[in-house]
């Protein structure tokens, strides 16, 4: 069994030819959450996954569980995957990746007849990025009770569609409880969007934990008048506050290091035109460090300020949290799995945290939950630039079967 490894051209074709639905002039992938896009993507890797002798399961918020499975029925599937939904900037691998290595293990085992004790799974989680719809994570945020599915399905974009309209019409509203699935284990692939592994020269990244995140969404309400004839002691201008609030977020990161990150990266001003003084300004905010305490000191730093600054302007400043979740670790014997599996299989590695989100904190409050993560080129993601070399991308997921394989058994 320890000879046994995936076949790194198929991985890498099935990637860019997942790349393809929503790719972009510049050589990335704009395939938003619940679009036709995501719905075109859903239909490749699921039948893919049937090609692949899967049983397919849609749960009410659109997660995909295919099943391979196991002699031991009585057990409960160890499972991989991640999101095929991406930025609006996205890249090839981003998510992408951790799904299609899910099916490269479940198409190795089967090529070379192996069966597994307990089933194995590949899953695909609704709406990860939460770029379209708030919250963050969401799909696997309800498989696991971080928030309700009704509280999902009124979520709207900036459009006013709601996540229950668009997955109704895109055809992934499925029947299956969210939740009502079990795991044994559970394990993530993913690039490490940052230039931690690339730095050190290393090929693994053993992920033992992941930043906690809060985002906000702030409002400032001033009102519209002439650019021209409003003297400057008479204006309110909602946009001149809201980038005072917008300076402070990053200002706190910085009072925060190493793993302090502050983030301002939506911002709507109206009506937005060069001649009108903004009279309201809606952002976002994103805060994130490795601990609880430092988050909340970095909550509490900005909400002191924008008292402040309220005060100061007399103008209604609205801030709402929009999505949380804790600093986490994943589970030690998942970390152990991916660390003798890379140790085997003779690939450096490191310990990385993870300063992004991803599906496996939520799958990890339901059952062990472990990540693997390779380099991506310059350490850049969340842009259409964002690349990896194909021998890491084998890498990961020679150590993701094997790290399976410890768990499911054989
Ligand atoms: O925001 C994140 O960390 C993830 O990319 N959704
Ligand atoms: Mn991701
Ligand atoms: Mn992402």
């Amino acid at each position: 069994m320890s000879e046994l490894r995936i076949d790194g051209e198929r991985l890498w074709r099935s990637l860019m030819e997942l790349a393809r639905i929503g790719a972009t002039e510049k050589g990335g992938v704009k395939r938003l959450a619940l679009t036709d896009l995501d719905r075109q993507g859903r239909d490749q890797v699921v039948a893919w996954g049937r090609d692949a002798g899967l049983d397919i399961t849609v749960d009410q918020i659109g997660n995909i569980f295919m099943r391979r499975p196991g002699l031991d029925p009585s057990r409960a599937p160890v499972v991989s995957g991640s999101h095929i939904d991406t930025q609006p900037t996205g890249g090839k691998f981003d998510g992408n990746y951790g799904v299609l290595a899910a099916l490269e293990v479940v198409r190795t085992l089967n090529a070379e007849g192996i069966e597994t004790q307990a089933p194995i799974e590949v899953a695909i989680w609704t709406n990860e990025e939460g770029s379209r719809f708030v919250p963050v994570m969401m799909g696997s945020g309800v498989f696991c009770g971080a928030f309700t599915l009704d509280h999902a399905y009124a979520a709207a974009d900036i459009d006013g569609r709601t996540v229950r309209e668009e997955l109704q019409r895109i055809g992934y509203l499925g029947s299956e409880v969210p939740g009502r699935h079990p795991m044994s284990a559970y394990f993530e692939a993913h690039i490490e969007q940052g230039p931690v592994l690339e730095d050190a020269g290393k090929v693994i990244g053993v992920v033992p934990a992941v930043l906690g995140l809060a985002w906000y969404d702030c409002e400032v309400t001033g009102m519209e008048a002439h650019a021209g004839p409003t003297p400057m002691d008479l204006r309110k201008d909602a946009l001149q506050v809201a980038t005072r609030i917008m300076q402070e977020a990053v200002a706190i990161a910085n009072r925060y290091p190493p793993y302090g990150r502050g983030t301002v990266g939506f911002v709507q001003a109206f009506p937005n035109s060069r001649n009108v003084i903004p009279g309201k300004v809606k952002f976002s905010i994103d805060l994130r460090n490795v601990s609880d305490d430092l988050l909340n000191r970095m909550h509490d730093e900005l909400v002191r300020y924008i008292d402040r600054v309220r005060n100061e302007s007399g103008m209604p400043i609205r801030i709402e949290r929009v999505s949380y979740y804790p600093p986490c670790d994943f589970h030690r014997d998942c970390v152990g799995a991916v660390r003798a599996a890379a140790d085997a299989l003779g690939y450096a590695s490191m310990d990385v945290v993870s300063g992004a989100g991803h599906d496996a904190i939520y799958a990890g409050r339901v059952a062990p939950a472990g990540m693997i993560f390779v380099p991506c080129k310059d350490g850049i993601s969340h842009n259409e630039i964002e690349d990896a070399r194909a021998e890491h991308i084998e890498a990961g997921c020679n150590v993701l079967l094997h790290a399976m394989l410890l768990v499911a058994g054989t």
